[in-house]
């Protein structure tokens, strides 16, 4: 595994390269270009630039997320060709700044969703929680409206503005979109890009649905074991994977995440790691909890360890962080509990991997 970190280029970020390079095993950061337009070509100078920064730190840029999908590839509306390409054209660039993944997602209009997105917890700390109830009661726009309130002036990855402008009009679109349609639209995408992945080396990661069950109404299908194995059947190459999120796919009880890492990752079909803990408080209510298995309800120890006997060599990061010791950002993206998270999971890893060679000797 390579331990990597997400950073927000372009200005985007109070966090810096210099910190980040400073967090022991860090080897790269996971970024993007946040001012591009969704469907727009991200440009090769732009790119060379970016990687120039962050290698300057003595850091890699391997792994991008995302490059977001235009809405109408997701309808399969007949504009989609002209995005489709966009998205070719934007991995080939990525691919000359040596680009391995790309991670992505397919929910439709909004990415993930929290009711809170700094709910107070016993020890001082603030951290993103879910309820339920709240987000079925709530319009999505006035949750937008909220998480603009809340999020400390940072733009939010998933609650982008460009995605947020048309939001009720793009939401009514999809009210005449089934679920089959929807497999239908994601295996258009799927197979016209993935030959050019195979092409350009850089394997596609996508990133499952968070929470992952409907919500206002819109098709959410990356939820499960069973839609992972439909989704990588849709297209069987190798470059056609995902990023096990253990927290989006974890908020669902009857996902067994150790169990669904051997399965995908024993295939070699898991190419990036998103690995962070959560805590429930009821059937669907939960909080985001510190990475260590004691904090919350996933077992990191034996996720970590699905992982490792899996022989999985793909990028690894801590997902989101509480935020503690007064530190104040991006809701999920402070540095510090998740420079915490990387620290335990490199833990882990390292205790896995020791025990492992010592019994087989
Ligand atoms: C989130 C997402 O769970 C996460 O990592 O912050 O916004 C994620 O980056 C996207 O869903 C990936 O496309
Ligand atoms: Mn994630």
């Amino acid at each position: 595994m390579k331990m990597v970190f997400r950073w927000f280029a372009g200005g985007y970020d109070k966090i810096t390269l210099e910190q980040i390079r400073q967090i022991p095993g860090v080897k790269g950061v996971v970024t993007s270009l946040l001012d591009i337009p969704v469907g727009e070509v991200w440009p090769l100078k732009r790119l060379q630039a970016l990687k120039k920064e962050i290698e300057d730190y003595d850091l890699e840029v391997e792994v991008i997320e995302s490059v977001n999908i235009h809405e109408d590839i997701k309808l399969g509306e007949k504009t989609r060709d002209k995005y489709i390409q966009a998205y070719i054209d934007t991995m080939k660039n990525l691919s000359q700044i040596g680009v391995k993944v790309i991670c992505y997602n397919f929910m439709p209009v909004l990415d993930w969703a929290r009711s809170d997105l700094a709910r107070p917890l016993n020890d001082g700390s603030k951290t993103m929680a879910y309820k339920h109830e709240h987000i079925l009661n709530i319009d999505p726009k006035n949750l937008a409206h909220q998480f603009d309130e809340q999020s400390d002036g940072f733009e939010l990855p998933g609650w982008e503005p460009d995605r947020l402008k048309e939001m009720s009009a793009t939401i009514e679109k999809y009210k005449d979109i089934t679920e089959y349609q929807y497999w239908k639209n994601i295996k258009y995408f799927l197979d016209s890009v993935i030959p050019y992945a195979e092409e350009y080396d850089i394997k596609l990661a996508i990133h499952p649905d968070d929470p992952p069950w409907q919500i206002f109404g819109l098709p959410r299908v990356i939820t499960s074991r069973d839609n992972i194995r439909k989704f990588l059947d849709l297209n069987k190459s190798p470059y056609n994977g995902i990023t096990l999120c253990t927290g989006s796919l974890g908020s669902n009880k009857n996902n067994d995440i150790p169990a669904i890492v051997r399965e995908f990752s024993g295939e070699g079909r898991v190419h990036f790691a998103h690995v962070r803990n959560l805590k429930f408080e009821s059937e669907k209510d939960f909080y985001e909890s510190a990475h260590m298995s004691q904090c919350g309800s996933l077992d990191l120890f034996e996720i970590v360890k699905a992982l490792y006997d899996t022989g999985f060599t793909g990028y690894i990061r801590p997902d989101h962080g509480r935020m503690i010791w007064g530190e104040t950002g991006r809701p999920g993206y402070g540095l510090y509990d998740r420079a915490l998270g990387v620290t335990y999971l490199n833990g882990l890893w390292e205790a896995i991997d020791k025990m492992s060679r010592k019994i087989k000797i």
